[in-house]
């Protein structure tokens, strides 16, 4: 039941090469129970269905001609799905010289190419959540801008843990709205796990510290806490973080073990600000992107991985329970673009 659990330290750094060799992962979150072991329903189709998924398959499936012609649409692609510059620019200027030289015998060569460069991005992000059983409570702090998906995100991973045997309590940070209050509690009584909440106004760091006290003193495995909605320019807001941090640490000098910031998919290069400055207040040590079916474009995962390093530990495919993903570089990849994208281009 508790076989997922590590004994090492629970953040991993952001080089996996460091990562010790007794760790052991997560069950992926799509495989949580027996009864709940249906994977997240057409989560591959709601990949495809963003920006970059659906250009990519415009782009390799209209048997394209390999040209110059291509590297620039798929340059377009690219940064229109926003995979940024920076990555965009470092895949074309390495796929250029190898199609002058004639290295591609062929369109899948060259879709082989792009897929190997782009899992290369996402590799080093590939670190899914352990939580530590010698940590207990394991303490996560979920931050993030205003409706980014993170209490949405909190009700599926305790949902997860729950059904991996592990007791979960949750804290009701967010005390700016009492509606906020209300979602946590409905997202408790889904899961049959118990909120700890005070009305609405009353201080963020204290609730999470009586969260930190009452999951402790009733020996407890897991403590998930929300917080508020800040834009990360909020200097204010982010301080008040920064003294959640702080509280948590006087009870358990370690807590916060996990500081997930929760990104909502459509965001753009604008997520590229908000993880610099987040990640300068509390010290992040994981990323949840969130919404990466439909609307969004998809490629701002790209340009994170560049940019940080820092984990990337689920992907929201949905509003539902079960629609959370341990993120798989993989599987990301393959869901974007496809490798038999090429080969019917062929
Ligand atoms: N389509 C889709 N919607 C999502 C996903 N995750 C969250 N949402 C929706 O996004 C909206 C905001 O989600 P919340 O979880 O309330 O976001 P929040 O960050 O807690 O928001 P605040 O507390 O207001 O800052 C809700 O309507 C969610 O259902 C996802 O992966 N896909
Ligand atoms: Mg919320």
């Amino acid at each position: 039941m508790f076989s997922f659990f590590k004994k090492k330290p629970v953040s991993p750094p952001a080089d996996p090469a460091t990562v010790p060799e007794s760790a052991t992962e997560l069950p992926p979150v799509a495989a949580a129970s027996a009864e709940e072991s249906a994977e997240p329903a057409g989560w591959r189709e709601r990949l495809r269905s963003t920006a970059l998924g659906r250009s990519f398959g415009a782009l390799f499936s209209n048997n394209p001609k390999l040209d110059e012609h291509l590297l620039d649409e798929l340059e377009t692609v690219l940064l229109t799905a926003d995979v940024g510059v920076p990555a965009t620019t470092e895949l074309i200027d390495k796929l250029r010289p190898r199609l002058k030289a004639r290295e591609f015998a062929s369109v899948p060569a060259l879709l082989a190419a792009v897929r190997a460069h782009l899992l290369a991005l996402l590799r080093p992000v590939e670190l899914p959540l352990v939580i530590d059983a010698d940590k207990k409570p394991f303490v996560l702090l979920v931050v993030g801008i205003n409706g980014a998906g993170k209490t949405t995100s909190i009700g599926k991973i305790a949902r997860w843990l729950k059904n991996e045997g592990l007791q979960v309590m949750l804290a009701a940070g967010d005390t700016f709205r009492a509606a906020a209050v209300e979602q946590l509690k409905v997202w408790g009584e889904r899961n049959h796990i118990p909120v700890i909440a005070q009305t609405s106004g009353a201080d963020s760091a204290s609730v999470i510290f009586d969260g930190l006290q009452a999951a402790k003193s009733r020996g407890y495995d897991v403590l998930i806490a929300d917080t508020a909605g800040r834009l990360h320019t909020q200097a204010g807001l982010m301080d008040e973080l920064a003294k959640v941090k702080r509280v948590l640490s006087k009870l358990d000098g370690e807590a916060p073990h996990e500081t997930l910031l929760v990104l909502d998919g459509n965001t753009g290069q604008n997520a590229l600000s908000q993880v610099r400055q987040f990640h300068q207040t509390v010290g992040l040590t994981g990323l949840v992107v969130t919404k990466l079916d439909g609307t969004a474009k998809g490629g701002v995962l790209f340009a994170l991985a560049r940019e940080f390093r820092i984990p990337i530990r689920f992907i929201g495919v949905g509003e539902g329970l079960i629609d959370l993903r341990t993120f798989d570089a993989e599987e990301f990849v393959d869901g974007l673009l496809p490798a038999q994208l090429g080969q019917a281009a062929d």
